[in-house]
């Protein structure tokens, strides 16, 4: 503080009794809102107050916009943090499965993680068909080795216990509820789920 006042600000606005001289602002409360008096700094011994500043205490309405993401395909849902996913209850060939994904702008589902095959897949799997769906595993022709669709090696926690079992003609992967692998030949007819990166 510097000097000392004792003031009654004009009547032509507020009843403000100010008992000291501050420089820079003060606030005094009024009803809901906070008015800020602006004090001048003291000229040639004349303090001057300037007119208060009313500050709003009103909730502003954030500016920040929230686009909805959603998925560009019809019939396709969005996991946050994931994909866009579409379960295909009709039965398909594996190759035929894997066209229709691709038509779609995706392919088959990948679990590639734990969270994916604990967060997602149950979600997908409750409106497959009668037959475990094909997901996005398989082992390429002449190949002694099962891959993703990406061409990613499959992880063996990505399997049944005792899966894959290299049954002769078994080359295609499709997942149980719980969204583990076994291998099956790929011409069964089966429902599938496919995955479009965002
Ligand atoms: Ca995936």
């Amino acid at each position: 503080m510097t000097g000392e006042a004792s003031r009654t600000k004009p009547s032509t606005h507020h009843e403000y009794t100010i008992q000291a001289v501050v420089c820079g602002s003060i606030c005094l409360k009024r009803e809901t809102a906070w008015d800020s008096i602006m004090l001048g700094r003291e000229s040639n011994s004349t303090t001057q107050i300037m007119e208060p500043v009313t500050t709003s205490t009103t909730t502003r309405a954030t500016t920040t916009t929230t686009k909805p993401i959603s998925c560009r395909h019809s019939g396709y849902r969005l996991f946050e943090g994931f994909n866009c996913y579409k379960t295909y209850s009709e039965e398909k060939s594996w190759s035929d499965a894997r066209e229709q994904c691709k038509r779609d702008g995706g392919d088959l589902m990948v679990l590639e993680s734990e969270r994916e095959r604990s967060e997602v897949f149950p979600t997908m799997y409750k409106s497959v068909g009668y037959w475990d769906p094909w997901m996005g595993v398989y082992k390429p022709e002449g190949e002694d080795r099962w891959v993703s669709v990406k061409g990613e090696p499959a992880l063996s926690s990505w399997w049944w216990p005792g899966a894959p079992d290299n049954r002769a003609g078994d080359k295609c992967a499709a997942a149980n509820k719980i969204g583990l692998l076994w291998n099956y030949n790929c011409a069964e007819r089966r429902s599938f789920i496919c995955e479009i990166p965002l």
